[in-house]
């Protein structure tokens, strides 16, 4: 029987807060106790149906045998060697436990690995090479199946290949930790049937801009527009191989780094990670002109009032790469800017919520300054996806696929998943319909922290001004009036509709 489960009991992730203008959000995160199931890529068996969660097919099993804590309870040893291996140091949490280990060279980690079982495992966990590999080597990494070992290859110069022998890790057989369980199981699992299905955005093919204005950006609703990449080259010509060869030595950001688009494949492809590097670089068209030129704005956000700014408008533009399994967990877009966002290979999963419903598991701070989410993407459908199946304002949700545009109206709160591997363009712009909100957001006393993609955050609101004053004279106060006009309707519309409603059917006055 090649099925196995684990039992999670209740287990709490704790992640700094973020600004809420990066791009990548964490938080921490309650895991429910859960079944998986195991199906192995040689196993003839059925997959055995449980209440919920698969493991990817080529999901190797945990490096060192971490278990889950509640597997603890069924073992006839009591023992957790996590503990006993531990010494004074078993009261920390294992977060806290790896928060110490963090201040670690890479050879004094490789030392402590061999004082117990328990240093054992804590001093293998991946993502504390990845943060030395990033540290130490910036970009200029070669990946080598691992972080560790791609820290001990390139800490050799790249001379010899150190893959196998780091890769298969000793099994610890009593080492229970939903901590260091749920890093391994957020980067195994599949993306469950039921996360997938709902898709309840608005489709439209050959819409003319006048109808996307009045049913979309003026509501500030999301679209997913098909059809409108058609003439772009970057659909017809974009493949890796193709980008590879254009953007050469190239280095691209990728998370804290900057990479050969090569290299990040090499990553990309190996890479079993909760939460995997994300290429992201708002300079793609500076570095490589030719992909500028591979692609148009689609004629419905072809009003960008931010250009007023030439040289000095805050980032707008992304080259987006990633494998399945990477994305952008829940923020909103920086600026209060609108965005559009055009797939050119691969799909991806989105969830948004509109700006006055915070999603499950997210908590922005008071101020809107920073926002603390789920570690993962994963993590976030595992714990509180099914929590909005009974809210009364349901998310709006699509798989979007290469060739096809979702417009993303300011304030939403957006999760996006990769399904597959991924290349996207997308751009944050301000239109007439949402130019009061970005001044209004770049005013704010607290610019210096909410703005974000400049340097010059708190010179942004009078520099933006004047540059739209400039060459649209009184095009502000125009909009100002429009708004106070459409609010005094509003406001007016709803008293009578409430006098409608009265089940008296008459006028009905309270004091
Ligand atoms: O990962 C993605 O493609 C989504 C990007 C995104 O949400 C954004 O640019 O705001």
């Amino acid at each position: 029987m090649l099925g196995c489960r684990n039992f999670l009991s209740k287990a709490i992730r704790k992640r700094k807060k973020n600004k809420i203008s990066n791009k990548k959000k964490k938080k921490r995160a309650v895991l429910k106790t859960l079944k998986i199931t195991q199906k192995h890529e040689d196993s003839e068996e059925e997959e055995e149906e449980t209440e919920g969660f698969s493991l990817k097919i080529s999901a190797p099993s945990h490096s060192y045998g971490v278990q889950p804590l509640g597997n603890l309870l069924l073992s006839p040893n009591p023992t957790n060697s996590r503990n006993t291996g531990l010494g004074n140091l078993q009261s920390l949490s294992d977060e806290l436990v790896l928060e110490i280990l963090e201040f670690l060279e890479g050879t004094h980690l490789g030392i402590l690995a061999t004082v117990s079982k328990s240093f054992y495992v804590f001093c293998n966990h991946e993502p504390l090479w990845r943060n030395l590999v990033l540290k130490n080597y910036k970009g200029g990494f070669l990946f080598n199946g691992s972080w560790k070992s791609t820290f001990v290859a390139s800490s050799c110069n790249g001379s010899y290949d150190v893959s196998h022998a780091i890769q298969s890790g000793l099994k610890v057989r009593d080492f229970y930790s939903d901590y260091l369980f749920q890093s391994w199981l957020c980067a195994s699992l599949e993306m469950k049937h039921q996360w997938l299905e709902r898709d309840n955005i608005p489709r439209r093919r050959g819409i003319s801009v006048e109808e996307f204005i009045l049913n979309f950006e003026e509501p500030n609703k999301p679209v997913l527009l098909e059809g409108c990449l058609d003439n772009w080259d970057a659909l017809k010509k974009w493949d890796r191989d193709h980008l590879v060869q254009l953007c050469g030595d190239v280095k691209l950001a990728v998370g804290p780094v900057e990479m050969k688009l090569e290299d990040y494949f090499r990553y990309s492809d190996q890479v079993r990670e909760e939460r995997p590097l994300y290429l992201f670089d708002p300079r793609f068209a500076e570095k490589v002109p030719q992909l500028g030129l591979d692609y148009e704005v689609p004629v419905y956000f072809r009003e960008d009032l931010f250009s007023v700014l030439g040289n000095e408008r805050p980032d707008y533009r992304w080259i987006i790469i990633g494998p399945a399994g990477s994305g952008s967990s829940f923020h909103i877009d920086p600026n209060s800017t609108s965005a559009w966002n055009a797939i050119i290979k691969g799909s991806k999963k989105w969830v948004l919520f509109p700006p006055d419903v915070i999603p499950p598991g997210v908590h922005p701070s008071p101020d809107g300054a920073e926002v603390a989410c789920p570690v993962s993407i994963i993590e976030w459908f595992m714990n509180f996806y099914e929590a909005t199946k009974t809210w009364k304002r349901k998310p709006i949700e699509c798989i979007c696929k290469a060739g096809e545009v979702i417009f993303v109206p300011n304030g939403w709160w957006h999760l996006v998943i990769n399904l597959e591997d991924s290349i996207a363009i997308t751009q944050n712009y301000v239109s007439r319909r949402n130019l009061l909100n970005v001044l209004d957001f770049i005013k704010k006393p607290n610019a210096k922290e909410l703005v974000s993609g400049t340097t010059d955050r708190i010179n942004l609101y009078d520099k933006f001004r004047n540059a739209v004053e400039a060459s649209s004279p009184g095009i502000i106060d125009q909009l100002v009036k429009k708004a106070e006009e459409k609010k005094a309707r509003e406001k007016k519309f709803s008293f009578w509709e409430s006098v409608k409603d009265s089940n008296a059917g008459a006028f009905k006055f309270s004091f």
